[in-house]
């Protein structure tokens, strides 16, 4: 899939109800198709018009925030926050959930956490962010593993930090079978993440570094 403009919606890596009963069909199939369709489209239109920054991938663009015209600045951020949020998250569930191995993640956490404080400081990171946003795991050029929230579509890319795992706590995720208790969300996302693929994402985090792209 490329990563440059025009950007693509990335198709979801498993069938919309795999996730249930954690996270049900129409909420997989409304957030992805719709909501994540329309960050797709209003980024690729914010960019219609600006040839020069054709060839440059999300996340360059999103690293250079504040260098981009002022008139990109909102809807890359926006936008462009939100196709890379996204493509994110759902790559980190799967059906039933995938357990973390005896890998250098599962290290990284034992420096600092049980698994379940880290659940914890994730799902306090959620619950305390108020209105719409996401919580954050995250690595630095040492490996040392940070958790985060970020208001709206923000990202931490501005920060050079290795995206490891993250949890959408905008209404949208959950209201259709949750209404307003995100903390149930929370507690059922744990169900469905795969730590294969967080520990694939951390990784990463030697070689990442968004300021050479
Ligand atoms: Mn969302």
């Amino acid at each position: 899939m490329k990563n440059s403009y025009p950007f693509e919606l990335l198709p979801l890596p498993y069938p919309s109800d795999s996730l249930e009963p954690q996270i049900d069909k129409q909420t997989m199939e409304i957030h992805h198709g719709k909501h994540v369709q329309t960050y797709v489209d209003n980024l690729n239109k914010a960019l219609e018009n600006h040839p020069n920054y054709h060839s440059w991938s999300l996340e360059k663009l999103l690293y250079n925030l504040k260098s981009l015209p002022e008139e990109l600045q909102a809807p890359v951020r926006n936008n462009g926050g939100g196709v890379f949020n996204h493509n994110l998250y759902f790559s980190i569930l799967t059906k039933g959930g995938k357990p973390l191995g005896d890998g250098p993640l599962k290290k990284a956490i034992e420096k600092d956490y049980s698994m379940d404080e880290l659940k914890a400081a994730l799902k306090q990171a959620g619950l305390t962010q108020f209105g719409s946003g996401w919580a954050w795991l995250l690595a630095d050029k040492d490996g040392k593993l940070t958790v985060a929230k970020t208001p709206n579509q923000d990202t931490k890319i501005e920060e050079n930090l290795t995206p490891v795992l993250n949890i959408d706590v905008w209404e949208h995720a959950y209201y259709l079978l949750r209404q307003n208790r995100r903390p149930e969300y929370i507690d059922n996302f744990f169900n469905v993440v795969n730590w294969e693929a967080a520990e694939a994402n951390y990784a990463k985090h030697k070689e990442t570094d968004y300021s050479k792209l």
